[in-house]
């Protein structure tokens, strides 16, 4: 397993010196987040960004995201041009040695929030969700914007990809899913970089919209489409973690072998479809981060993992779920977890 941490690029206030002083870290997740959705990564910028973080003692097992264009997951006939798009970021990166490509399949909304800083009992404020506070949100101005997010829409841009979205049931997603897997999973083969689809944030439908990788069932289902190492998942123990049906580290050991990238994170859940992010220890959350370990130790994952959103603690400010501090404290935390649990014979 190799420890990583998520990184904004140059204008991420938490800087890559600070980073590799975090013990166990290793490596750093990034994207280039000036390009916009749907163009075909230049080889030399990826190159230039792997040589930045190599500056830092640094490397770049993983890009997160290369966002998929909304024509594809709408199925428009535009798909083509941008699947193509997608496949030369993907040589982009298999050039500049990047083994994983994290990206999701969620229909405009990327993960989503209805509380940026939900204040906790000690003082910390975290991220959360509530089905009831998503109902109050108010999209006549756009979507607003995430931190993490690839893409934010205005009004008139929105209302007319929802308006698009009207036609797209589930099973149309999935076909839409499945043709883009054919598309560029042979170009992931033999560029050497493993597809890594992640699950859908929060794990139901929202604003009326499909999502479609919400459980163990879909996860298998993604494998499924296109049977290729290539064609791999990102394990989220947060996304998976908010329904209270979804058995962890059962479903590693269903899609162990296709697991090729881990986001590790602690949710306590609040109400059928609410929760608030925690600390990352077991004992915090309704996650069990030890057996979700022992499960990934039993299908011999060797891959790259990274402690996913953080609180904000210490005062600190900034992107929400992305500060150093609280994350560094996960990185640790699940390194020395990772480290204890005895390798499955
Ligand atoms: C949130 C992240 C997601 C993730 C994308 C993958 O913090 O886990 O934004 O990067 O969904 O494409």
């Amino acid at each position: 397993m190799q420890m990583t941490f998520r990184w904004f690029g140059p204008n991420d206030p938490v800087r890559l010196d600070q980073i590799r002083q975090i013990p166990g870290v290793t490596g750093i997740v990034s994207a280039l987040h000036d390009l916009p959705v749907g163009a075909a990564w230049p080889r030399d910028a990826v190159l230039s960004l792997r040589d930045r973080v190599a500056e830092h003692g640094l490397a770049l097992p993983v890009i997160e995201s290369v966002p998929v264009h909304e024509d594809i997951k709408l199925g428009r006939p535009t798909r083509e041009r941008y699947a193509e798009a997608f496949g030369q970021s993907i040589v982009s990166l298999g050039a500049a040695g990047v083994g994983v490509l994290c990206y999701n399949f969620m229909p405009i909304f990327d993960w989503t929030r209805t509380d940026l800083a939900a204040r906790q009992p000690d003082g910390s404020t975290a991220l959360a969700y509530d089905d009831a506070a998503l109902a109050a949100i108010d999209l006549s101005r756009g979507t607003g914007d995430l931190p993490g997010w690839a893409a934010a829409y205005d009004a008139e841009t929105l209302g007319a990809l929802r308006a698009a979205y009207a036609n797209v049931s589930p099973a149309r997603l999935w076909e839409h899913l499945h043709w883009f897997l054919e598309y560029v999973t042979p170009i992931a083969t033999s560029a050497g970089v493993r597809l890594a689809l992640h699950p859908d944030d929060p794990p139901w439908p929202i604003f009326g919209l499909p999502r479609i990788v919400t459980d163990g069932d879909a996860l298998s289902r993604v494998t499924q489409l296109v049977d290729a190492p290539a064609n791999g998942l990102t394990f989220c123990t947060g996304s998976l973690g908010a329904r209270a049906d979804n058995d962890l580290p059962a479903i590693v050991q269903r899609v162990g072998a296709r697991i090729h990238f881990v986001h590790a994170r602690n949710v306590k859940r609040t109400g059928a479809r609410a929760f608030h992010e925690s600390r990352h220890p077991t004992r915090d959350g309704d996650v069990d981060m030890r057996a979700v370990f022992a499960a990934l130790k039993t299908v011999h994952f060797d891959g790259p993992m990274r402690p996913d959103h953080g609180r904000m603690i210490w005062g600190e400010t900034g992107r929400p779920g992305y500060g150093l501090y609280d994350r560094a404290l996960g990185a640790t935390y699940l390194t020395g977890l990772w480290e204890g649990l005895t390798t499955a014979s």
